[in-house]
């Protein structure tokens, strides 16, 4: 196993769209293994491999108190959608110590595939909910800062980038210690 790097906002790579998995191979099962031991390190309840640079149909998730209960998302699609909407305060790990409210839908039925391409069909709610419907947006090139105001979202980008900055100037002197 392996951890993975995270792609930060505002990598352009995050706004590529994921094609759907093709192959239930031992590639498959590595990168999955490895997404899963990159969330958990994180830590995170959940990752999209958009944001490890991959553009597959791929999702881990843990939502569990005990991190114990991971779900494995292959191709997913939402078959259904309640029109009753909340507003939950979201983060992401491509976009590091910032979180802010976004309006979803409350409940969603999920259609995916597991590792081994058999399909698997739920229904989500709560916390649940919003996890499918942010990791979903990841495939599709979505973060979830595009949800905010222009206002908010450039502000996160220019500090985003400063941080980026910083962390550069930072690592040749690292080195050289
Ligand atoms: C997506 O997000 C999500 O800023 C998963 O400094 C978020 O795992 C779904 C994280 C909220 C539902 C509700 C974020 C870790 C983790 C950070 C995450 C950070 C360290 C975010
Ligand atoms: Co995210």
């Amino acid at each position: 196993m392996a951890l993975l790097s995270i792609l930060r906002y505002p990598d352009p790579r995050l706004h590529n769209i994921a094609s759907p998995v093709t192959a239930f191979d031992e590639r498959l099962k590595k990168l999955v293994a490895d997404m899963a031991e990159t969330m958990y390190d994180a830590p995170g309840i959940g990752l999209a491999a958009t944001q490890v640079d991959v553009h597959e149909q791929v999702i881990v998730i843990d939502v569990s108190e005990a991190r114990d209960q991971l779900q494995v998302l292959i191709n997913p699609e939402i078959i259904w959608s309640s029109d009753d909407r909340q507003v939950y305060e979201e983060g992401c790990l491509s976009v590091p110590g910032i979180y802010d409210g976004v309006e979803r839908p409350s409940r969603v039925r999920v259609r995916s595939l597991d590792v081994e391409g058999y399909p698997r069909e739920f229904d989500a709610d709560g916390l649940l909910a919003v996890c499918v419907q942010h990791e979903m947006d990841h495939l599709k090139g979505k973060v979830f800062v595009e949800y905010l105001s222009l206002l908010k979202r450039n502000r996160i980008k220019t500090k985003l980038q400063k941080e980026e900055r910083e962390l550069k100037r930072d690592k040749p002197a690292m080195a050289a210690r």
